[in-house]
């Protein structure tokens, strides 16, 4: 019979959730042996900062530790993590750069 389906609906009807992606802070970590100039070229190179912008950042990172450098999708963050350990390895350079999940 085209009978009432009440209470089936009331659990199949969920409301339609759009899944945003997760996004993932990369952070630089300060250490003792890294130049300062390396790391304003890093910021510069591989985040996009101006040079003022990305002294600034070095400057945080000295003082407190560690900073937030961008915050990106899982992808494009662990590219820039990648890009700056290898090219601080290069240069034989100990800086650390990880990402987290916001
Ligand atoms: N502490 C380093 C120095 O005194 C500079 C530095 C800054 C290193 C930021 C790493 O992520 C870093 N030469």
């Amino acid at each position: 019979e085209g009978g009432d389906d009440g209470d089936l609906s009331v659990v199949l009807d969920t409301k339609p959730k759009t899944k945003r992606p997760p996004l993932y802070k990369v952070l630089l970590l300060n250490d003792d042996y890294t130049p300062m100039e390396f790391v304003v070229l890093v910021l510069e190179r591989f985040f996009g900062l101006n040079h003022a912008q990305a002294f600034e950042i070095m400057l945080t990172v000295h003082k407190k530790g560690v900073a937030v450098v961008g915050v990106f999708s899982h992808e494009i963050a662990e590219t820039k993590v990648a890009q700056v350990m290898d090219f601080a390895r290069k240069h034989q350079h100990p800086l650390q750069c990880t990402m987290e999940k916001e």
